[in-house]
């Protein structure tokens, strides 16, 4: 039986006022709810996610992670580095990085390599373009995305991370995916694990991501394969996040 889990990615938003109102929303408002619950934040603010959360039920990650330990990589946070302020997630390959900073299929499962080698857990990121999704590729691209990832690790490292699916045409466009088309899209990537390691298949958490908010979380989160989400938007406003978990 996997857990539910509710990891919030805050992009590049918030400064240390507006941060200590959501996290202490966000932990004042948790109750027994069935989902484990965590925040993805800007790397300066992991301090204060440390400082301000531990000791409570919600863990805290960093949005990206370098390939390398250390070192003259100007810029770049280490998965070390990351783990020193406490994190336990880290998301790679999320949609706008490889948009953005053209982060390869190759690159992102390095990404994922070393922070498994930190004692991190990659999240890592999956999903099609649009243009992708109409011209019929949607199983090509995420299969590509997941299989260079799985190709990077061994087989006993497939159940130690976490999937996001992020349909592009979803993220930030308010348009969501419906609880079918995501949960296809879930059930295809368990099955495209399963390949390498069929006992992980069954037991790592697949999350949508895409627009989940309170109104429509309750319905994707019933799927058979869909294990969570990652909350954009919706996670900046404590009730709004709280909502989602407590969709669950
Ligand atoms: C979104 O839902 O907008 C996301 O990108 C979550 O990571």
């Amino acid at each position: 039986m996997r857990h539910k889990l509710v990891i919030g990615n805050w992009k590049m938003n918030g400064n240390r006022a507006a941060n200590t109102a959501l996290l202490s929303g966000i932990v004042a408002g948790l109750n027994d709810f069935g989902a484990d619950c965590a925040v993805c934040v800007p790397a300066p603010y992991l301090a204060q996610c440390q400082a301000e959360l531990a000791g409570t039920p919600v863990a805290w990650g960093g949005q990206d992670v370098s390939i390398h330990a250390e070192g003259a990589y100007t810029g770049e946070v280490s998965a070390a580095m990351l783990r020193d302020f406490g994190a336990t997630y880290v998301l790679c390959g999320h949609s706008e990085r490889r948009a953005y900073h053209h982060e390869s299929n190759e690159l992102v499962a390095q990404k994922a390599v070393a922070a498994l080698a930190a004692g991190l857990t990659p999240v890592v990121c999956v999903g099609e373009s649009l243009a992708q999704r109409e011209a019929g590729q949607t199983e090509d691209v995420i299969c590509g995305q997941l299989q260079a990832v799985l190709d990077a690790l061994q087989p006993d490292q497939v159940a130690d991370i976490i999937l996001a699916y992020e349909p592009v045409w979803a993220i930030g466009t308010g348009q969501t995916a419906t609880p079918q088309i995501a949960q296809d899209a879930h059930r295809f990537l368990r099955n495209c694990m399963a390949n390498k390691n069929a006992a992980a298949a069954a037991t790592v958490q697949i999350l949508y991501g895409g627009s989940m908010k309170p109104e429509n979380a309750k319905e994707l989160m019933a799927q058979p394969d869909i294990d969570g989400g990652l909350i954009g938007g919706a996670a900046l406003k404590s009730t709004d996040f709280l909502g989602i978990i407590q969709a669950v």
